[in-house]
This record gives structure tokens, C-alpha cells and sequence, in this order.
């Protein structure tokens, strides 16, 4: 008997029992967004302070995103890369002049992006840097984040991402992150021929390295001739206060990675960035994929990159970021143990006898009107739009701080 079932609750079932499990989400059902807030089903609105991960840096619905997206589905969406369209050459110039490169290779899904990466990686490796055929070496960071592919999945050190899905890719070196003695080591390897790296570790609970590690590691693989790949898909595109997390240390990635917003949430689109000596070496046939570079994404992408701009979000993300810290930790909470950060990308670490603790804050922070989503059991990310305000900002204490209360 289905009394008070809620249309929540039905559609919550229906999805449980046509979906697949892979996913453990909150018991909201949204069908509704714009700027910094969400709609449920029966009304509700909340405040969205996971932004899809950091998909929606300019903020869901962003008009002139929609805008753009409506335009050019109704005039070409997908040519395949068999053809041109008269948007890829666009794109690619406008993209390119935005970060400095000479060359873009556009994709679909970030972990797409960070397998041409990583591909790009070894050819130059062996053409460039005269490695020994199947060789090849590339450095990762333990608690990384890169994505669910198979290949990607084997140098992951999450258990859970991995069991039961093996056997796994080789040709990949684990060292601790945030560690450059650990990277000198591993340099010494010749057979090395890139290091891949997260500026901040957004899975692994926003983990920021201290200051100058990105600078360092860039600097060490300068002189050990290796490619120094930056998966900025989460840090990038304004979420830390600088258009790049490595601008924060005056790094230019040798392959830059990036992903998410993007198309500010409309559509998967990636892409990988990097000068010519490196993308050069891939040749038709090579890699590829069949919806990237539509042009559907072309001009949603150039859009989303001048609302970045146009909204000074970078800007934006900063301060509120630095103001959304310290009231925080004004709250002198005895249960938040950690605040940390940079720009609008950040977490606290929960600290409760109760193991349950930071899902019950989520959903007492959902009942108040905020969104947020527990990762590893005792952390919450909080990653809002970019173009949040400050009496928003406000308002979301105060929710954070009325949770609160739930633990007490
Ligand atoms: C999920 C996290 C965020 C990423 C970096 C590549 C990818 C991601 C640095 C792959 C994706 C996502 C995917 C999402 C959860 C999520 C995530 F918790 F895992 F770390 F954002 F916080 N590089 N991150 O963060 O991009 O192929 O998904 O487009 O549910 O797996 P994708």
C-alpha cells in the first residue's frame, strides 16, 4: 500500500529499479536550475554546492550558454571527424589563445581526455625523448582522481574503484602526492616519460600541496625531460580563484587536461592542450573519437570559456572563496576538524564518534535548503557556482551552522 508516497519517492524507487547501482545518492530529485540554486520535483529549492563536480562553474542554465546550445542545435550538430565543420578551426584558435598552446585535440568525457593525454605522452616519449619501444613510463600520484576506465583505474590506489576489475594496465609508477623527494626518485627512471598530476586532489577530499610543490615538480621534470600533465577537469576554468590551478604558481603544464565546465554543464566536452612537438606526434588514424570536436560542443565551449571571462568568475571564486573559509571557521565548530581549499573548491574533514556523521549533516543541510555530498565518510565538498555572493554565502553559513546542530 503506497499511502504518502511522495513523487519524490516514486521516482527515487523507479530509478533503483531501472538504473544501475554504481551511485549512492542523496534522497533529493531535482528537475529544475539556474545560477547557484536547484529545484525538486515538489518545489523545493536548495542551494547546489556540488555544482556536478564542478560541471557548472558559470552556474546551471547560464542564459547565454543556453542560448548558444539552442542556436547551433538547430543548425549542425555532429559532422564526425570525417569532415569539417566550419566550427573546429574556430574553436581550436579561440581555445588555443585562451591557454597559450599551440594545439587542442577535443574530446567528450574528461577521462577521455586524460587517456589522449596520456597517449600523447608515451608516443612522444618514444619519439621524442627515445624511450625503448613499450617502455614507456608514466608517474602518478597515490589518492589521484582520473577518471573509470580500465586503464585509468589501474594506477588508481582506491581500492573500491578497482577490485574485482582487474587485470590491470601497465606502464604506470605510484608516488605519494605532495612528496618531491618521492619525484626525484622516481625521476631518475629514463625510461619516465611523464609525471601526471592533480594541482588539487578533488576526490581524494580536496587535498591542497603545500606551496611551490606544483612549482618544483614542474621544474624537476623540466630537467629530467619529462612532460609534466596537469588534470585541471576539476581545478581549472576559474573553480580555484585562477583560471588554471597552476596559475596560482606561475606553471604552464606541458599537457593540460582539462574537462567539466567546459561546456558549463550542458554536454560532455574535454580537451587536451599542448604545443606542437608533443601533438604533432599523433597522425590521422591514430585516436580520435566520434562527437569530439562537434561543433555543437565548438560553440558551446567558446561560450562557456567567455562567461568565465566576461563574469569575472576567477575573480569572483577568490573571494568568496577566502570569505566562505573564514566563516566557517568562525563557526568554531568542535565537529568540523579541517576547512581547506582555495577559491570556491573546498571541503571540511567531520569529526564524530559517529561514522554516519557527515551523510547526516548532508541531509540535515538538504532539509535546510543546501546540497552538499559526503565523500570518503567524514568529508564534505563544498563547490558552489562561481558566481555566488556574498549575503549567499551568508545564508549558506547559517544553513551550515543550523545543521550543525543535528550532531550535537
Ligand atoms: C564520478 C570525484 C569530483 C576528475 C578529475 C578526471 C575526471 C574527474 C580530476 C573524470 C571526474 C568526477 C567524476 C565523478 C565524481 C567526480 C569527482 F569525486 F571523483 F573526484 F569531481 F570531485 N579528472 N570527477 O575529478 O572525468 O570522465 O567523469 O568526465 O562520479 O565518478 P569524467
Amino acid at each position: 500500500m503506497v499511502l504518502h508516497q511522495t513523487l519524490s519517492t516514486q521516482l527515487i524507487e523507479k530509478e533503483e529499479h531501472y538504473n544501475a547501482h554504481n551511485y549512492h545518492p542523496l534522497p533529493v530529485v531535482l528537475e529544475k536550475g539556474e545560477g547557484v540554486f536547484v529545484w525538486d520535483v515538489e518545489g523545493k529549492k536548495y542551494f547546489d554546492f556540488l555544482s556536478g563536480y564542478s560541471a557548472i562553474n558559470q552556474g546551471h542554465c547560464h542564459p547565454k550558454i543556453i542560448d548558444t546550445l539552442i542556436a547551433q542545435s538547430q543548425k549542425l550538430t555532429l559532422t564526425s571527424r570525417a569532415f569539417h565543420s566550419s566550427l573546429l578551426g574556430e574553436y581550436a584558435q579561440y581555445i588555443t589563445s585562451y591557454f597559450g598552446y599551440d594545439k587542442v585535440l577535443p574530446m567528450n568525457t574528461g577521462v577521455e581526455a586524460v587517456e589522449t593525454a596520456l597517449k600523447l605522452a608515451r608516443k612522444w616519449g618514444y619519439i621524442n625523448k627515445g624511450i625503448p619501444e613499450n617502455k614507456a613510463c608514466i608517474l602518478v600520484c597515490s589518492e589521484n582522481f582520473h577518471g573509470r576506465t580500465i586503464n585509468v583505474i589501474s594506477f588508481s590506489t582506491d581500492e573500491s574503484s578497482k577490485k574485482g576489475f582487474g587485470p590491470f594496465t601497465p606502464g604506470y609508477e605510484i608516488i605519494p602526492y605532495n612528496n618531491v623527494s618521492a619525484l626525484a626518485l622516481a625521476l631518475k627512471n629514463n625510461h619516465v616519460c611523464a609525471f601526471l598530476v592533480e594541482p588539487i586532489q578533488g576526490e581524494a577530499g580536496v587535498v591542497v600541496p603545500d606551496e611551490g610543490y606544483l612549482k618544483t615538480c614542474y621544474e624537476m621534470c623540466k630537467a629530467a625531460q619529462v612532460l609534466f600533465i596537469a588534470d585541471e577537469i576539476q581545478t581549472g576554468l576559474a573553480r580555484t580563484g585562477k583560471m588554471l590551478a597552476c596559475d596560482h604558481e606561475n606553471v604552464k603544464p606541458d599537457i593540460l587536461i582539462l574537462g567539466k565546465a567546459l561546456s558549463g554543464g550542458t554536454l560532455p566536452v574535454s580537451a587536451v592542450l599542448c604545443n606542437d612537438d608533443i601533438m604533432l606526434n599523433i597522425k590521422p588514424g591514430e585516436h580520435g573519437s566520434t562527437y569530439g570536436g562537434n561543433p555543437l560542443a565548438c560553440a558551446v565551449a567558446m561560450t562557456a570559456l567567455q562567461v568565465l571571462k566576461d563574469e569575472n568568475l576567477c575573480e569572483n571564486a577568490g573571494m568568496m572563496g577566502e570569505y566562505f573559509r573564514q566563516q566557517l571557521a568562525s563557526l568554531q565548530s568542535p565537529f568540523i576538524k579541517t576547512i581547506r581549499g582555495k577559491g570556491l573548491l573546498n571541503a571540511i574533514v567531520i569529526d564524530h564518534p559517529n561514522p554516519d556523521a557527515a551523510w547526516n549533516l548532508c541531509i540535515e543541510m538538504m532539509h535546510h535548503g543546501l546540497l552538499a555530498k559526503p565523500t570518503h565518510g567524514d568529508k564534505i565538498r563544498f563547490a558552489p557556482p562561481l558566481l555566488i555572493s556574498k549575503n549567499e554565502i551568508d545564508e549558506c553559513v547559517n544553513i551550515i551552522q543550523k545543521s550543525l546542530l543535528v550532531l550535537a
